[in-house]
C-alpha cells in the first residue's frame, strides 16, 4: 500500500512509522488512522520486520483526533464506528503484534495520540515531550483504550486526574510516574531510539514476542492460568533456534547471533 499521511520504512529488521502531517502537530485524520493502522498489520505480515518504531515528524508526535475534520462533519457522524473502525484497530494492532514497539515521542502526544504511546511497549521521549488527555478539553471522554491502559500504568487516581484537567504532562513528570522508560534530551532521540531498535531487532524475537503475548493475557488470568500459560508458551521458546544459539553462546563465552526464530 503507497501511504500519504505516514511514512513507512524497513531498515535493518526495524520499520519506522511517521505520522507526517507536520503543521497540525500529525493530527489523525480518518485517511491518517486507516494508513497507521494499515502499517502496524504490515509488521505483522513482515518476517524481516523484528521491531517497529512510532514517530511522528516535525515537532509533534501526534495531537489526536484531527478538529479541522470533526468540525467538518455533518451532525449525522457517528463517533462509535469511526473509533472502532479506525483508532481501535491501531491500538489492537498494536498490543497483538507480537513484535517489541517502540515510541519515539518527540513531542506532544494528545487525546487518542497518548493511547498509541501507552499501548506502545517502549516508550522513549525527548525532553520537549508533553502528554496531554486533551479529551474534557472539548467535552468528551478518553478513548483509543485510555480508560484500560492509564489506570494500570498510574493508578486510577492519577489517571483521573489527568483526564479531568487535561494538563499538560512534561517528559520529566511522565518518565516519574512510569509512563516513560527513558528521556533523554531532544538532538539525542534518534540516536537513543536507534540503539534500542537496534538491540531489539537484534535479540531473540520469538522470545520477545511470546512475553508480550504472555504480560498481555496475565492482566486477565489467575496466578494459576498464568502459571499454565508461562509453561505453554516456554515450550515453544525453548524449541526455537534462539534457544539453543543463546545456551550455547553463553557456554562459549561469545556474544549470542540471534536469527529471529
Ligand atoms: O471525534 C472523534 O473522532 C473522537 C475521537 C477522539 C480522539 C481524540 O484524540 S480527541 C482529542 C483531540 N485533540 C485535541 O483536542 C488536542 C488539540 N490540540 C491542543 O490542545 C494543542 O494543539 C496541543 C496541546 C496538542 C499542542 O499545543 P501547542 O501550543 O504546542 O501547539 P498549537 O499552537 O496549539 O498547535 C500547532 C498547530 O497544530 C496549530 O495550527 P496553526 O495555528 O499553526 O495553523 C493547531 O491548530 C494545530 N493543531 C493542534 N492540534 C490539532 C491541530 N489541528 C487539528 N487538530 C488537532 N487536534
Amino acid at each position: 500500500m503507497t501511504y500519504e499521511h505516514i511514512l513507512y520504512d524497513v531498515a535493518g529488521g526495524v520499520a519506522t512509522i511517521t505520522l507526517n502531517r507536520p503543521d497540525s502537530l500529525n493530527a489523525f485524520t480518518t485517511a491518517m488512522i486507516g494508513e497507521t493502522a494499515d502499517a502496524f498489520k504490515q509488521c505483522s505480515r513482515d518476517a524481516a520486520v523484528r521491531c517497529v518504531v512510532i514517530t511522528g515528524s516535525g515537532r509533534g508526535f501526534t495531537a489526536g483526533q484531527d478538529l479541522g475534520e470533526v468540525q467538518a462533519r455533518g451532525d449525522e457522524f457517528s463517533i462509535g464506528p469511526h473509533l472502532r473502525a479506525g483508532y481501535h484497530r491501531i491500538i489492537k494492532n498494536i498490543v497483538g503484534l507480537e513484535k517489541p514497539v517502540i515510541a519515539a515521542v518527540n513531542g506532544v502526544a494528545a487525546g487518542a495520540g497518548v493511547g498509541v504511546v501507552l499501548a506502545s511497549d517502549i516508550r522513549i521521549a525527548s525532553d520537549k515531550a508533553s502528554l496531554v488527555l486533551a479529551f474534557s478539553k472539548i467535552g468528551l471522554v478518553p478513548d483509543s483504550g485510555l480508560n484500560w491502559l492509564l489506570p494500570r500504568v498510574i493508578g486510577q487516581a492519577r489517571a483521573y486526574q489527568l483526564a479531568v484537567t487535561a494538563e499538560r504532562l512534561g517528559a520529566e513528570q511522565a518518565l516519574a510516574w512510569g509512563l516513560f522508560n527513558e528521556v533523554v534530551p531532544a538532538d539525542q532521540l534518534a540516536a537513543r531510539v536507534d540503539e534500542w531498535a537496534q538491540r531489539l531487532a537484534g535479540g531473540p524475537s520469538v522470545s520477545f514476542g511470546l512475553t508480550k503475548r504472555a504480560m498481555n493475557r496475565a492482566w486477565s488470568q489467575t496466578l494459576e492460568e498464568a502459571l499454565d500459560y508461562e509453561a505453554y508458551l516456554q515450550d515453544t521458546a525453548a524449541h526455537t533456534e534462539d534457544n539453543k544459539e543463546g545456551v550455547a553462546a553463553f557456554l562459549e563465552k561469545r556474544a549470542p547471533q540471534y536469527r529471529g526464530r
